[in-house]
C-alpha cells in the first residue's frame, strides 16, 4: 500500500506535556481550529492558525495551530471547519516515558547469540543465533568466536562503526540524564545496582572486544554472512557461514574511542571491566599510531552485506584521542587530539561515518585541562552549527532542522542527531535556548510529519507496522517488534519498491510502510540510539 500524504491535522501522537508548547500542523490555508476534549466532547479551545507557508520539504502548504496555553491533562483531538481532524492525543505529565523505555528495550530485541526468552521478549521471543565462530576473510585457518552483540538492523550483520555510534549515544544519554535510567527495562542482567542501559551496552561492548584482532590490536570491520538472508529468515534460521571482514582504521578508531569512554562510565560499577576496556582501547590506539595512513574499507568481492565505507578516518582518530585524553589525562593523547583537530573534517557530526562531534563534545565537556584557544574554537563551531540548525527549524513547516536535500537514507537519524546536537549545544553553553526546537524533532518522529505516521513501531495511533526487519517479518506475530525507529523518507529511491511507487514524491513524503522498502523503512540500532538520547531529556 502506498503511503498517503495526509492533508489533514498532524500532531505528536504520543501527546504533549502540560507545560510544553503545543503545536499541530494543518495542511492548507490559515483557518480556525478547535481543541476537543474527547471525554466530554466539548470544544475547550478555539483559535486561528498562523499564516500559511509553503513547505519545501513536503511540498505542502501548511499552517500551525498553537494551543500551548491549554494545560489541562486529558485526551484530545483537533478539528477545523473544513472537516479536517487529528488523531487522538494526550496532554499529560508522562507522555514520553513508555516510548523512552521501549526505545531502550529495542536493543535487547536486537541481541544476537542468546535466546530471547518470553519473560523479556513476550510474543517476540526467539531462539539463539549466529554462534558459529566466523572465518577470518582471506586467511586459511583462522576463526574468530565473536558471538553476541546486537544485530545491526533489519539484517543480521554486526558492524563495529555503527555499534560504536549506538553505544556512544546511549552512554552519553546515561551520563547526561542519569535520572532517565532509574527504572528497570527489565533485562536478564537487571540487578538494581548498575542501570539497565549500561547492562545493555555492555552486551555490545563485549562483542566488540571479541572483534579486536588478538594479533595486531586492530579491529575487524564487520561480521556477516556473505550475502543477506531472505527477508523472512528468523535469526536462528540464518545458518550460513559467518565471516569477519578485514581490519579497518575507522573500526579501530571508533573502537579505541568507545572503549576509552566505557572505561570511564563503567569504572564506578565494575573496575575490572572498566580496566579491560581501557587496555583494549590502548591496544587499538597503538594500532592507529602504527598505521597513520590506511586504505578505506571496501567490501571484499564475495561479501555483499552492508559496507559502511568511509573515506575518512581522521574523525574516528580524533574521537579516540579525545576519549583517551579524557579518561587517562595522558599528555600524548592531548597532543594527538590537538594535531588531529587541525585536519579538515566535520567536527560536529554524530553519524556512523562522521564521528567528529563525539570528539568535540568529549573535549569540551572534559574535566581535564584543555587548550583554551582550541576549546574556544570548537565551542564556537558547535554553537554556530546549532544556530544554523535553529534557523532551518524556523523556516520549516514542521519545525525541524532538515533541509529538503537531507531526506536521505536514514533521514530519521539526521532528525534525531540534529536534535541531539541542539541539546548538546545547550549543555556546552549552559542554556536552554534549543530545548523547544529539539522537542519539535520528537513531535516529528511521533507523527507531526508529512505522512502523519509515527516512525516508531508500537507507538502512536498510526505507527509504522511493516518495517524492514527480518524478525518482525518472520516471527508470525502480527505486530512488529515494538520501539524500533524506521529510517524515514528517502528521496534517493534506493530500492525497487521506492523506485516504482515513490517517484515524484516530495522529499519528506518519500516513505512507504512496507517491508520491501529497505531504503525508507528499515530499522537500525543507530537510529534508535539518538532517539533514546533526545527523549531522555524529556522524561
Ligand atoms: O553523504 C551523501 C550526501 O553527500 C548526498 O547528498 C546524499 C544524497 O544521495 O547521499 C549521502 O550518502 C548516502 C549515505 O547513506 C549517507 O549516510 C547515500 O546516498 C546512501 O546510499 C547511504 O545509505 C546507507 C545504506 O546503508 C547504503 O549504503 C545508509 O546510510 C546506511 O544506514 C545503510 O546501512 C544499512 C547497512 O548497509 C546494512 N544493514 C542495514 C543498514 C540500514 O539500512
Ligand atoms: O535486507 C537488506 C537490508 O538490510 C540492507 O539495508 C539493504 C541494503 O544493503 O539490502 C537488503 O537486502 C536486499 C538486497 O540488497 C537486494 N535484494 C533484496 C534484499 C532485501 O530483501
Ligand atoms: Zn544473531
Amino acid at each position: 500500500m502506498e503511503q498517503e500524504i495526509r492533508k489533514t491535522i498532524v500532531v505528536n501522537q504520543l501527546g504533549y506535556r502540560t507545560t510544553d508548547s503545543k503545536i499541530a500542523v494543518i495542511s492548507g490555508e490559515s483557518r480556525s481550529f478547535r481543541l476537543i476534549n474527547k471525554t466530554t466532547g466539548e470544544a475547550v479551545w478555539e483559535g486561528l492558525t498562523g499564516t500559511a507557508r509553503e513547505d519545501a520539504s513536503s511540498g505542502l502548504t501548511v499552517c500551525r495551530a498553537d494551543f500551548s496555553d491549554w494545560k489541562l491533562a486529558g485526551v484530545y483531538s483537533l478539528e477545523t471547519d473544513g472537516g479536517q481532524s487529528s488523531d487522538l492525543f494526550v496532554i499529560g505529565e508522562d507522555v514520553y516515558e513508555a516510548a523512552h523505555q521501549a526505545l531502550l528495550k529495542a536493543f535487547y530485541f536486537f541481541r544476537c547469540g542468546i535466546d530471547l526468552e518470553e519473560t523479556y521478549a513476550g510474543e517476540w521471543k526467539h531462539g539463539k543465533c549466529h554462534l558459529t565462530p566466523a572465518i577470518v576473510y582471506g586467511e586459511d585457518e583462522r576463526r574468530v568466536d565473536a558471538w553476541g552483540g546486537w544485530h545491526d538492523a533489519g539484517d543480521y550483520g554486526k558492524y563495529v562503526g555503527p555499534g560504536a555510534k549506538a553505544v556512544a549515544d546511549l552512554l552519553l544519554a546515561y551520563e547526561y540524564y542519569p535520572d532517565a535510567f532509574t527504572k528497570a527495562v527489565p533485562l536478564p542482567e537487571t540487578d538494581g545496582v548498575m542501570p539497565d542501559a549500561l547492562h545493555e551496552c555492555r552486551y555490545e561492548l563485549e562483542w566488540m572486544q571479541r572483534m579486536q584482532d588478538t594479533e595486531s590490536g586492530g579491529v575487524f570491520h564487520k561480521l556477516t554472512t556473505l550475502r543477506f538472508p531472505a527477508p523472512d529468515t528468523m535469526p536462528e534460521e540464518d545458518n550460513d557461514e559467518l565471516y569477519v571482514s578485514p581490519v579497518s582504521a575507522t573500526a579501530t578508531g571508533c573502537y579505541a574511542a568507545i572503549m576509552a569512554m566505557a572505561a570511564r562510565v563503567y569504572e564506578p560499577f565494575d573496575q575490572a571491566f572498566a580496566s579491560g576496556c581501557l587496555s583494549a582501547s590502548e591496544r587499538a590506539w597503538e594500532w592507529l599510531v602504527r598505521h597513520p595512513e590506511y586504505p578505506c574499507f571496501r567490501n571484499p568481492p564475495e561479501i555483499v552485506t552492508g559496507e559502511y565505507g568511509d573515506k575518512q578516518d581522521a574523525d574516528e582518530r580524533y574521537w579516540a584521542a579525545a576519549e583517551l585524553y579524557r579518561t587517562t589525562g595522558e599528555e600524548r593523547y592531548h597532543t594527538a587530539f590537538r594535531q588531529l583537530a587541525e585536519l579538515a573534517f566535520d567536527k560536529c557530526e554524530l553519524g556512523w561515518a562522521d564521528m567528529g562531534g563525539y570528539g568535540t563534545i568529549s573535549y569540551l565537556l572534559s574535566e581535564r585541562e584543555t587548550n583554551s584557544d582550541l576549546a574556544e574554537q570548537l565551542r564556537t563551531g558547535l554553537l554556530s552549527r546549532a544556530e544554523q540548525l535553529a534557523a532551518v527549524c524556523r523556516q520549516d513547516g514542521f519545525g525541524i532542522s532538515l533541509r529538503p536535500e537531507q531526506y536521505i537514507w536514514g533521514s530519521n537519524m539526521l532528525v534525531l542527531n540534529q536534535a541531539m546536537l541542539l541539546l548538546l549545544a545547550d549543555r556546552v553553553a549552559q542554556t536552554t535556548a534549543y530545548e523547544n526546537l529539539a522537542l519539535d524533532h520528537i513531535h516529528y518522529l511521533f507523527g507531526r510529519n508529512a505522512v502523519g505516521m509515527s516512525y516508531v513501531t508500537g507507538f502512536g495511533s498510526r505507527p509504522v507496522r511493516h518495517p524492514h526487519h527480518r524478525p518482525s517479518e518472520g516471527d508470525g506475530v502480527d505486530e512488529p517488534v515494538p520501539g524500533l525507529v524506521s529510517g524515514g523518507p528517502n528521496l534517493g529511491l534506493q530500492d525497487e519498491y521506492a523506485r516504482e511507487h515513490l517517484k515524484g514524491r516530495a522529499p519528506a513524503a518519500a516513505f512507504a510502510d512496507v517491508m520491501e522498502s529497505y531504503s525508507t523503512n528499515e530499522v537500525t540500532i543507530y537510529w534508535n540510539s539518538p532517539a533514546v538520547f533526545v527523549l531522555s531529556h524529556f522524561v
